[in-house]
């Protein structure tokens, strides 16, 4: 009760769930998380045809999070389109992440997902890995061009999982786009892309695809992601709820994304590290932090970060 949430006016049980990525492209991995601890069940981003995705080695642990290049392994979205009748029966909201190489494509998957059971729509604009794609998100042409349509669609809740920014004149040009359309959320951050890391030992990169370059994950970006969630939640009006993601393993980072100004958290890395009892256990801990500080709901310290 003490965690509970809404995004966009959709009770979530807990502010925890899982992020786009790890553990939810195939139906086996879907029902998973609806048995879990997870608020939600969250879908691996879709395209409209099935996808390999790129050469593997893709994905590599670190000791403090990860770096991978998947580039966009997924069944197609009329697969997903036709699993979510059965996903429902987990009886918890099911969120959608369409992640189109062309307008046209969102357009389409927007369209046909919001005539399903669908409870939330996560518009990817941050993809780092599909080479010659540059990110939407760090074009504010194409975001504006993209949000005049998609946001005409249907009723249904919708939301942008941004790309990582790191200049005042970023965060402010994005929420004044933002702004000026019905968009639900927006989740903050995906991966920080094009990143390199190289193994001494081997001379080598550690990953295939892009020549090495890919997207930096877990405990490393933390911090950034907590700079978009902040700037943010300064910069949009509150009707607008924030999803915070990265470096999210510990109630105590849950914690401190919610001081941030998160309505929720997703979890990624954590999630593919651990499996799904990593939903339960960090819920669990964020219950207990804010009981020792006699908190009795999220809204109660949501955005309450103090400045020294
Ligand atoms: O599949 C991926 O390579 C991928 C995607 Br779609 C994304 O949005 N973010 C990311 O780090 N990897």
């Amino acid at each position: 009760k003490r965690i509970s949430t809404k995004i966009a006016e959709i009770p979530l049980a807990s502010f925890i769930f899982n992020a786009s990525g790890p553990r939810c492209t195939e139906e086996d991995e879907l029902n998973l998380l609806g048995t879990s601890a997870s608020a939600a069940i969250m879908t691996k981003s879709c395209t409209m045809e099935p996808r390999e995705g790129n050469a593997e080695p893709r994905y590599q642990a670190l000791p403090y999070g990860s770096i991978q290049s998947m580039g966009l392994p997924n069944l197609g979205y009329k697969a997903y389109l036709e699993m979510l009748p059965r996903l429902k029966q987990a009886g918890k909201p099911i969120v959608v992440s369409i992640s189109g190489f062309s307008l046209a494509d969102n357009l389409t998957m927007v369209k046909a997902f919001q005539t399903s059971c669908a409870d939330l729509i996560e518009v990817n604009f941050s993809c780092p890995n599909i080479e010659g794609k540059a990110q939407v998100g760090y074009d504010f042409e194409q975001t504006e061009r993209a949000l005049e349509q998609l946001c005409e669609l249907g009723s249904k809740p919708i939301g942008l999982k941004l790309p990582p920014y790191f200049d005042f004149s970023h965060f402010n040009t994005m929420a004044n786009i933002i702004k000026k359309f019905p968009v639900s959320f927006i989740t903050c951050i995906n991966s920080v892309g094009n990143t390199l890391v190289i193994d001494p030992e081997t001379e080598s990169a550690i990953i295939k695809p892009k020549g090495g370059f890919g997207g930096l994950c877990g405990d490393y970006i933390k911090p950034i992601g907590l700079a978009n969630v902040r700037a943010f939640s300064q910069l949009l009006p509150s009707s607008i709820d924030i999803i915070g993601v990265g470096g999210i393993k510990t109630g105590t980072d849950a914690f401190e994304y919610l001081l941030a100004g998160a309505s929720a958290v997703q979890v990624a890395t954590c999630f593919e590290k651990e499996g799904v009892e990593c939903f339960d256990r960090i819920a669990k801990e964020l219950d207990s932090i804010m009981a020792a500080k006699q908190y009795s709901s999220i809204a109660a310290v949501k955005g309450k970060l103090k400045m020294i």
